[in-house]
């Protein structure tokens, strides 16, 4: 049986946001604990940068969850999933720099954290430029402000600079000029060495790594490669290191991004190999070059197609709204969130009552 859960970054996590989340139906929750600070000029820092992190390379302690994880569950709740790892934690790992085991021993700590707190999955970006070049306009239906990727208009993209990785500066003092340039398979190795050193750990905890295709979904941004652009690249990884721990933070609205893409082909294929361990439900009108975020009940996406073939699998993850448009009121992230959560809670019920 899927689950309805709520994701949710650092700064929103709060009782009432929990109750919220508890009131739309949701048993679950995704955290994304990156603490990035806005506003902060650094060097690296361009209109598209997501911030600076706060977190130094000091990776998430056990007490630190414990006491989320307590929260969760006075108010009924339970966190499936954490979303995203800090670029500190692991630039030397994405870099192949000389401090990846150090930095990979951090990581190990937080699946054993994560393992005794019965925190089931660590989603990942195994990205170097990460989420870059999207623009926020008022593009969804009704004017509402989203997220649109248009690369004909990009211009120039500017390489990399050192001290950025996941668009998030972690090294403000770093020395200036473009990161190392590296190669697609060179890339892969890396990705290699993670899931090598972290995969046998997630086992022994009962951990899934789900890594989260590349947003957005093209071959190369910013002057480096990326690794998920397309579903059959979900294939080399798993099979990288075959292992359940080794699954897919499978996000529906970037695979529909995918130019030529079969996302309900995608969906049936990596559920029915149980490689999913959550979904990213959100909705999208184009592909790569040129596309914008819509409204979970428009667009381009199925989703009661998505939900089916789910059900079907016997997908029993959970399911998230990833981000919506802001909707136009006093709340605009709980708005848009409560719109899609009900929209999904709709779809769930009806999908479990069709079979
Ligand atoms: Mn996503």
């Amino acid at each position: 049986m899927m689950k309805l859960a709520l994701g949710m970054h650092r700064s929103r996590i709060s009782r009432d946001n929990f109750r919220f989340a508890r009131q739309a139906g949701c048993t679950h929750l995704v955290l994304h604990l990156v603490e990035r600070l806005q506003g902060i000029a650094t060097p690296q820092a361009d209109e598209y940068c997501f911030g600076l992190t706060r977190a130094q390379g000091r990776v998430w302690t056990f007490d630190e969850l414990a006491s989320v994880v307590q929260m969760a569950k006075e108010e009924d709740l339970r966190i499936e999933a954490l979303e995203n790892l800090d670029p500190s934690f692991w630039s030397d790992v994405l870099l192949d720099g000389p401090a990846k085991q150090q930095q990979v021993e951090g990581l190990k700590g937080l699946l054993r954290s994560m393992g005794r707190l019965g925190i089931p999955v660590l989603g990942y970006n195994f990205s170097l430029a990460g989420v870059w070049g999207r623009i926020h306009a008022p593009l969804a239906r009704g004017q509402a402000l989203t997220p649109a990727f248009r690369e004909d208009r990009l211009g120039r993209q500017t390489p990399l600079p050192r001290g950025m990785l996941n668009n998030i500066v972690y090294d403000p003092d770093a020395a200036p000029g473009p990161i190392a340039s590296v190669s697609m398979d060179e890339l892969w190795e890396r990705l290699r060495f993670f899931l090598r050193e972290l995969v046998p750990v997630a086992e022994e905890e009962g951990v899934r790594l789900a890594a989260h295709p590349d947003d957005p979904p093209v071959e190369r941004l910013r002057q480096t490669p990326r690794l998920l652009y397309q579903p059959e690249c979900f294939g080399r990884l798993l099979e990288m290191v075959p292992s359940r721990a080794n699954a897919l933070e499978f996000c529906v609205g970037t695979v529909q991004e995918m130019p030529g893409a079969d996302l309900y082909a995608a969906v049936d294929e990596y559920s029915r190999r149980q490689s999913i361990a959550y979904v990213h439900c959100r909705n999208v009108i184009g592909q790569v070059p040129s596309y914008r975020e819509a409204f979970i009940d428009e667009g381009d996406v199925d989703m009661f197609r998505v939900l089916r073939i789910l059900h079907g699998n016997q997908f029993d993850g959970v399911v998230i709204p990833d981000h919506t448009p802001q909707m136009t009121c006093e709340a605009p992230w709980h708005a848009g969130m409560a719109h899609a959560l009900g929209y999904l809670r709709a779809a769930i019920t009806l999908v479990e009552r069709e079979s």
